[in-house]
């Protein structure tokens, strides 16, 4: 008998399938199938940020986004891909993108019943250098009776239904909930699909790195700065914890999922609310690390619970091993 792992390969696709007909038996199917559209466009944004040098889609697509930051020629490509690939699926009755003002509402023809949030290529910024980048999804289910308006998506990120991300960087990971757990698949470029490796993460109930800008230091609230005080000059017996920052949300909460620790962006005195947006990268973050066993909080609250006021809206937030992030939040509640 030949080597199982080598021979019943567990593909995204099939994984899902096995879940929804393992824990949702009235499933329609038509989620199994929006993230197979999903897959689809990480697999094609892997193929362009990995060859992005050699077919010059580096540098500038001199045009901005909705939140003014210069577009990358590969911003522009994903969000294409990504919308294409949604809108085609059938599946989707609205879409916000991070690189679109207003949201999309798909056409009677091809819309579907559910809501997509979405970062197509988020942490942009460091294409240029080869530093791991990466697209942030999250799914909502369109309210009872709605074909689909904006209060589809300004809800909390608790009443989300699916939320994932895929790295792009020394391989290709998406990692993904259904609300059943946290799994990773792995991308293998020679077959073009996603291959299950690292099944049921559990994010470790303590880690031993932070990761934070420390260039905002001078702006950080007083809990803030007593927090990472903490982290860093520990009381005996207690070990100095390591500092580990990418500055691209993607690859820094991928490390703090499968080694544990702490991820944040909080607010300080120059960005009242922080600087990641609530429905494409702190709502499905959220979402994951609850469901690996891990914690979010804005500092204040829970990060599921919180109500967006629109579709860009922004949060501090803090994420990663449970004693970690409430280590955080009795720092917040000292300060109340
Ligand atoms: P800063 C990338 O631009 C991003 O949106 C996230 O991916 C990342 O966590 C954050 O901004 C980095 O921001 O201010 O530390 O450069």
């Amino acid at each position: 008998m030949s080597d199982p792992s080598k021979t019943n390969l567990i593909t995204l696709t099939r994984h899902v399938f096995q879940d929804q007909v393992e824990h949702y038996k009235e499933a329609s199917g038509d989620l199994t199938l929006l993230l197979t559209a999903i897959q689809l466009g990480c697999k094609f944004v892997a193929s362009n940020v990995r060859k992005a040098s050699l077919i010059s889609m580096t540098g500038l697509a001199n045009s901005s986004n909705v939140q003014g930051e210069e577009q990358k020629k590969l911003d522009v490509i994903a969000n294409e891909i990504f919308v294409n690939a949604l809108r085609s699926s059938n599946k989707v009755a609205v879409m916000v993108s991070e690189e679109d003002e207003e949201a999309i509402f798909v056409e009677t023809q091809h819309r579907g019943k559910y809501c997509v949030v979405f970062d197509p290529l988020d942490g942009s910024s460091n294409i240029d250098c080869g530093v791991s980048i990466g697209t942030i999804f999250g799914i909502y289910k369109v309210k009872e009776g709605s074909t689909g308006q904006i209060s589809d998506v300004l809800r909390p990120g608790s009443e989300m239904v699916a939320a994932g991300y895929c790295t792009y960087g020394s391989c290709s990971t998406m990692v993904m909930t259904t609300g059943k757990g946290v799994n990773g698949y792995t991308l293998d470029t020679e077959i073009g699909e996603f291959i299950l490796t690292h099944p049921d993460i559990q994010i470790p109930s303590r880690g031993k790195f932070y990761a934070v800008n420390e260039g905002n230091s001078m702006y950080w609230d007083a809990a803030c700065t007593k927090y990472f005080h903490s982290v860093k000059f520990p009381q005996e017996p207690k070990k100095p914890y390591s500092a580990r920052y990418v500055g691209s949300m993607v690859a820094d909460v991928h490390r703090t999922m499968l080694y544990g620790g702490i991820f944040c962006y909080p607010a300080d005195s120059k960005s009242k609310n922080g600087k990641l947006r609530i429905l494409y990268e702190c709502f499905p973050m959220a979402f994951l690390v609850e469901q690996a066993g891990g914690r979010a909080t804005t500092g204040r609250k829970r990060m599921l619970d919180v109500q967006p006021e629109s579709i860009h809206s922004r949060s501090p937030i803090f994420l990663g091993s449970k004693e970690d992030v409430e280590e955080v939040e009795a720092f917040y509640r000292a300060e109340a």
